[in-house]
């Protein structure tokens, strides 16, 4: 059911989205910053203005620059494995109220190319130890997701 490996890529596309704020299709520096900032505390800002560097082209990413950058870069963060944790509990939660609800999980099963019914909804809330009025947090959502390797 959680096939986050073959959309990965999509994963990574809906979080450049997020972080290009202005949805011009490239990240600023200031873009790139306050949202890697928002993920991880401890970095720095000459390690985000190198990294930058490194793979912008005329001072933008691109969403290619930026899967590229997360790929080859991964080790560079400290808890890279929460980063894309974090990411992709950011894309679920579609509303953006910090949970992930029945309604914000069918969404993003459809987007995902993989879309369930309510009766499958139902089941696999079921499944979780949720009813359809429940909301999946950041803790249960870890912990569904712990044996999935998502590279
Ligand atoms: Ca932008
Ligand atoms: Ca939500």
């Amino acid at each position: 059911m959680y096939q986050l490996s073959k959309n990965i890529i999509d994963i990574y596309t809906e979080t450049f989205q997020l972080f290009d704020k202005n949805d011009d299709g490239h990240i600023t520096f200031k873009e790139f910053y306050t949202s890697i900032k928002s993920f991880i505390d401890n970095i720095t800002k000459s390690e985000l203005e190198i990294l930058f560097f490194l793979y912008a082209k005329n001072n933008l990413i691109t969403v290619d620059d930026f899967i590229t950058i997360i790929q080859n870069n991964i080790n560079i963060f400290n808890n890279v494995s929460e980063l894309e944790l974090i990411s992709a509990y950011k894309v679920f939660d579609v509303d953006k109220d910090g949970f992930i609800s029945a309604k914000d999980y069918k969404i993003i099963m459809q987007k995902l190319g993989d879309p369930i019914s309510d009766e499958e909804l139902k089941n696999t809330f079921i499944e979780f130890g949720l009813s359809l009025t429940d909301y999946i947090d950041y803790k249960l959502f870890k912990y569904l997701l712990r044996d999935i390797n998502i590279h």
